[in-house]
């Protein structure tokens, strides 16, 4: 392994490697550790000048970071707080265990919070600080596979009641239930962040410390020592998000930002590293990253035997395992132990003589050792000047025995026999007799009872209970109709996109008394197509978020938009990170609770890596009633010009479809945006509705109309009726709908069909298929349980019921969004959309290519006359010729 520490290279002497161990001591101990730091870098440096050849390794050996001698005196009550965990442990197995009796497979995990019940109790003991009127309290993100033991403890602690833990994974039973795992959704009382698709939360949690850092910069709150402290399982290491940000974290110097990782070496199905060594890798990729990295390996149980190895034969025994090893080692017998741990030099089985088996096999990790957890917390929250890791060692299924403690099936295990029950009982000291115990009661001691009085006492020291979700930030008042009536009156012919019409709304709202300030305007990059449009002199005027000021003088200084960035910078550019955007996004659209502010994100990006690359988080931030607006920026799939398969956007808009509380909206004109926006900002911030918004704003310049009277009840609902047909009284009718710039190809195609064909179209905007469809279910549902009732019907059936023709709709997205409307339609629709792959293509052979042109809108209209007998064959084919249609065209959904 590369941590291994020779102890003889190339035949050294002992004595003299003795005599550089012993200065090095003596200077420790006179002049401090900066000192003997110092010295090592020299000799380092005065090696490589020498021509001696250092091999990089980010490794320390396999040992407490912390030794003996610098770990602080425990503060509280060892005993009584083991006892408290023994209560919580078995709370939190009885759970699980019952649930599972009354309903089988209902599930649940009993061997993660097993693992992990010390890292937590130290912090909840000790640590954990809540929100107050005074302070704004630590942030916790809680490892969702956990759960049992965040309930059990808050059942200890009154919060919550025998009646909810019964109903553990059981919400919908009379008197609710407690959800699996942390779902604000679900608990918005309790749980505050959602965490258990793992990997999210990791890059929340670092997000989250820059937001706050943020809002302190910008005077938004006062500076404090707040932490924020993210549970994770070394196992969910792996997911890409977990490590994706740690380089940010550091550049940043977030100091208020604390990982746990619960290094049990396991994961769901096994081992993380059977053949390597999990906390070596985290640790060398931390302190690559520049973290500030504690292990926590070894209890105190293993102090002493330290103190006796003066030679590290121990510590380079350590190093030598593989984590498959390990996980053996540490629930096999103390005979297993010495024979095949220490037996692999006498020197290491001297060490051990003294010991008896029994106390080998009770030489506890370091995260079952609340002194060492908590010589690492303190070590963690003193820190100055970077993000901190600890990598704890922990068995997992903890306190199981044969039910499970370190076996590969240990995370599935749901239920124990009584034998395992009495057993777990007597380990942990749980005062219920043998019979009692296999019924698996929960157990809560007297209210008086020093186990209750002293977990009151600790959290009442620490502010008051964690998790806790509150909303904390009073509603706006305003109306804001000042700020967006502007924007009802059309652009006068100019032509504009409707991104810059938003950037142009981004400008005044950021101007406003109420909301100025609190407006985020948050973005990966600034894409080119975003320069064009005026973002960049935001730029300019509110700066973008730096900590540290701007050091440079920015290459472009001499013009009037220059790269502008500020301590007090209000936009957030990420960089090339929509995972780490939406991050600050969930960040700054929860802050109503997290810091009782009310920041108002706006998050704008290409709209293809958003919903497509992102979901999860977009979910979590749904769980996590985030309000606030995503932007999908150049979006469209035939809108796009030039860019091609990858980033040509026809999907957003049904991937938005499966988020419940996102309103997805896709406009065609300003005002339509101006509408959306201060009506989103009324329901979310006014209101306080637990609903996010989706708004797709395009990039192709068009004159943007003035609103054709007061339509915004329609524009908020779907869909109103944007362009009547001239001439209402025509044989041959039709009604077009359309979204977005596509609106546009139906407005041509209304003007075709009238000059060419005689045919009157109606024209309608569909502003968003999502309301119309939610709206749509609502109305089948409720008639369905509601049958002697008046039946409710569908908005879309109500606008278009008198409507007369042939309909015909056409998006730049999937057909799937039209036709999942139809139903509710009086008769027959025919959907144009794009489904395929995108072509790098200008705007025009794209919507040709994609059959959503005004010619085949035209031809689609004509084509379901025919169908209706009221028109004939000769009218199509002459129509097909006429307008350049080539009916041998390759089919974009397969080529
Ligand atoms: C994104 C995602 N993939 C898969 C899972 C399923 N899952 C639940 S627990 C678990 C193993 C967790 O291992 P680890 O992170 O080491 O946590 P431990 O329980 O060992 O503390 C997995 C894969 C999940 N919750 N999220
Ligand atoms: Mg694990």
């Amino acid at each position: 392994m590369d941590n291994e520490i020779s102890t003889q290279p190339h035949g050294m002497e002992d004595v003299e490697i003795q005599e550089w161990l012993e200065s090095l001591d003596s200077v420790l101990e006179s002049s401090g550790p900066e000192v003997a730091a110092e010295i090592l870098e020299r000799l380092r440096a005065h090696a490589t000048v020498n021509g001696i050849d250092l091999p990089f390794s980010a490794n320390t050996p396999y040992a407490n970071t912390i030794p003996v001698r610098l770990q602080p005196l425990f503060p509280g009550d060892q005993e009584l707080e083991r006892r408290i965990k023994s209560l919580i442990r078995w709370n939190a197995l009885a759970m699980v265990v019952r649930a599972n009796r009354v309903e089988h497979n209902i599930g649940g995990h009993i061997s993660t919070y097993a693992s992990a019940a010390t890292l937590y109790e130290v912090g909840f003991n000790h640590f954990f600080r809540a929100r107050t009127e005074e302070f704004e309290g630590d942030t916790v993100y809680f490892q969702g596979h956990a759960s049992p033991g965040m309930y059990a403890r808050a059942f200890l602690e009154g919060r919550l009641s025998a009646q909810k833990l019964e109903n553990f994974r059981r919400e919908l039973k009379p008197g609710g239930g407690l959800s699996s795992y942390p779902h604000p959704w679900l608990m918005p009382d309790f749980w505050e962040f959602p965490t258990v698709s793992m990997g999210l939360s990791p890059l929340m949690a670092i997000y989250q410390a820059r937001f706050n850092r943020y809002l302190e910069d910008r005077g938004m709150k006062p500076a404090t020592d707040a932490k924020v402290w993210a549970f994770l399982g070394d196992g969910e290491t792996d997911e890409p998000e977990s490590l994706g940000a740690i380089t940010l974290a550091s550049r940043e110097k977030l100091d208020n930002l604390i990982f746990v990782i619960n290094c049990n070496l396991q994961r769901l199905d096994g081992p993380v590293r059977g053949n390597g060594q999990i906390i070596q890798e985290l640790e060398s990729a931390f302190r690559g990253a520049r973290w500030n990295v504690i292990k926590v390996l070894w209890g105190s149980e293993w102090d002493a035997i330290f103190e006796r190895d003066t030679e590290g034969l121990l510590v380079k025994r350590m190093g030598e395992l593989v984590d498959g090893e390990y996980q053996k080692l540490v629930v096999s017998s103390g005979a297993y132990v010495r024979e095949h741990f220490f037996g692999s030099d006498p020197r290491l089985l001297q060490l051990v003589e003294p010991l008896p088996d029994e106390a080998l096999r009770r030489l506890r990790l370091g995260g079952h050792d609340p002194r060492k957890v908590y010589a690492a917390y303190k070590a963690a929250v003193d820190h100055k000047g970077s993000p901190t890791v600890i990598l704890a060692r922990t068995i997992k299924g903890y306190g199981l025995g044969e039910a499970g403690e370190g076996k590969n099936v240990t995370h599935q295990q749901k239920k124990l026999n009584e034998d395992e029950l009495r057993e777990f009982r007597s380990r942990f000291g749980i005062p219920l007799n043998d019979v009692d115990c296999v019924e698996v009661p929960f157990y809560r001691p007297a209210e008086d009872s020093v186990e209750i009085q002293y977990l009151r006492a600790r959290r009442e020291a620490l502010g008051g209970y964690v998790p806790k979700r509150s909303i904390r930030s009073k509603p706006l008042v305003a109306d804001h109709d000042d700020l967006f009536k502007e924007f009802h009156e059309g652009s006068d012919g100019r032509e504009v996109s409707t991104t810059m019409a938003f950037v142009g709304m981004l400008r005044k709202m950021l101007k406003d008394t109420e909301i100025g300030k609190l407006i985020v305007p948050i973005v990966p990059i600034v894409p080119d197509e975003a320069r064009t449009f005026g973002m960049e002199s935001l730029f300019r005027t509110v700066g973008i978020y730096s900590s540290v000021g701007q050091r440079y003088e920015p290459v472009d200084v001499n013009t009037l938009l220059y790269y502008k960035e500020a301590k007090d910078g209000q936009i957030l550019e990420e960089g090339i990170t929509e995972a780490g955007s939406m991050a600050s996004c969930i960040a700054a659209g929860t802050a109503y609770a997290t810091h009782g502010i009310n920041t108002i994100p706006f998050f704008i990006y290409y709209s293809m890596f958003g919903f497509q690359r992102i979901a999860d988080f977009i979910w979590a931030a749904a769980d996590m009633r985030m309000r606030g607006f995503l932007l999908g920026g150049t979006s469209g799939r035939t809108t796009l010009a030039g860019e091609g398969l990858q980033h040509q956007d026809g999907n957003s808009h049904v991937l938005a479809l499966p988020v419940p509380n996102v309103k997805a909206y896709d406009p065609a004109f300003a005002y339509e945006i101006a509408v959306i926006i201060q009506d989103g900002i009324r329901r979310m911030y006014k209101h306080g509705e637990s609903v996010l918004y989706y708004i797709t704003v395009m990039n192709e310049p068009y004159a943007m109309p003035p609103m054709p009277g007061d339509v915004k009840d329609g524009i908020l609902r779907g869909m109103y009726r944007f362009r009547p047909a001239a001439n209402g009284k025509a044989k041959l009718r039709a009604q077009l709908f359309g979204s977005g710039a596509i609106l546009n190809e139906v407005l041509r195609a209304q003007e075709i069909l009238e000059s060419k064909y005689g045919v009157a179209a109606d024209v309608w905007s569909v502003t968003s298929y999502k309301e119309l469809y939610s709206d749509g279910i609502e109305s089948e549902r409720w008639n369905r349980l509601h049958p002697g009732e008046k039946a409710r019907v569908p908005y879309v059936t109500k606008c278009v019921a008198d409507a007369p023709g042939v309909l015909v709709a056409a998006s730049d997205y999937l057909k799937t969004l039209p036709n999942m409307i139809s139903k509710w339609m009086p008769r027959r629709l025919a959907s144009l959309g794009t489904d395929g792959f995108g072509r790098s293509e200008g705007r025009t052979s794209l919507r040709e290519f994609f059959e959503v042109d005004s010619r085949f809108i035209t031809l689609a209209t004509l084509h379901e006359l025919f169908v209706d007998g009221k028109v004939e064959r000769s009218v199509l084919d002459k129509a097909i010729k006429d307008l350049g249609i080539n009916a041998d065209k390759s089919n974009p959904v397969i080529s």
